[in-house]
């Protein structure tokens, strides 16, 4: 398939490539959780629930392997560094505990996926302490398994997990796009400055369109190479 894409059309095989949702996550969205303690709105994140929706369950439709990652930690705290921890002055601080449970930890209300965006069956879910999906985690060896060399992501925080995340999958060779209207930031600003950082210099960390695009070339998968 080949789709519109900037800075200029993004070519991807089905069979190799798998649409990445990064930390969709109540901590993220929901009041109460981390994103929150660290003082920021989290209304802002919600919007974009619905385009991601839409993107998954076209996805899923056309066969598409996915992959959901959560910033996680384990409840004894072993794999978060006490810089990550201690850093800031946080209303609550990892393993603290929240309205929705300990705030950040594994298996805590507040880290699950949010409900409209839940994986299923078949589904890699990927549990990662950093903010990076590959530090410290098996999604490199998992997506070489299945033959995987594009990576389609959907996320937050833009120009936190989401960029680490795409700029560690494209150092390790892997062809990435970000889909501009299915990730969000606390930082209006600050998304916009990383969408156009990430795929200046000629796609020096990758590419960038709207779901729109990638909805329509799954629509009618004949229209390009498959
Ligand atoms: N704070 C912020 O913008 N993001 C994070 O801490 N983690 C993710 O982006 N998932």
């Amino acid at each position: 398939m080949l789709i519109p894409a900037q800075p200029f059309p993004y070519a991807f095989q089905m069979d190799h490539t798998a649409l990445v949702i990064i930390d969709m996550q109540r901590d993220f969205i929901e009041p109460g959780g981390f994103g929150e303690t660290l003082g920021n709105d989290v209304s802002l994140l919600a919007a974009i629930v619905p385009s991601c929706q839409t993107v998954l369950a076209a996805w899923r439709q056309a066969g598409g392997m996915v992959v959901h990652t959560r910033e996680a930690h384990a409840a004894d705290l072993s794999d978060c560094p006490p810089a990550k921890r201690l850093r800031g002055n946080p209303r609550l601080r990892i393993g603290d505990v929240g309205p929705m449970g300990r705030i950040l930890v594994a298996g805590e209300p507040g880290n699950q996926i949010i409900d409209a965006l839940a994986p299923v069956a078949g589904e890699i879910v990927i549990d990662k302490p950093g903010k990076g999906a590959f530090y410290a985690t098996p999604l490199q060896a998992l997506l070489a398994q299945n033959g995987i060399t594009h990576l389609l992501f959907m996320g937050v925080t833009t120009e936190v997990c989401v960029q680490t995340s795409m700029r560690e999958a494209n150092d390790r060779g892997y062809d990435c796009l970000l889909l501009e209207d299915c990730t969000e930031s606390y930082f209006p600003a600050f998304k916009t400055s990383a969408v156009e950082m990430l795929r200046a210099q000629g796609a020096i960390v990758g590419w960038t369109a709207f779901s729109a695009a990638l909805l329509q070339a799954l629509d009618t998968p004949e229209s390009g190479q498959r």
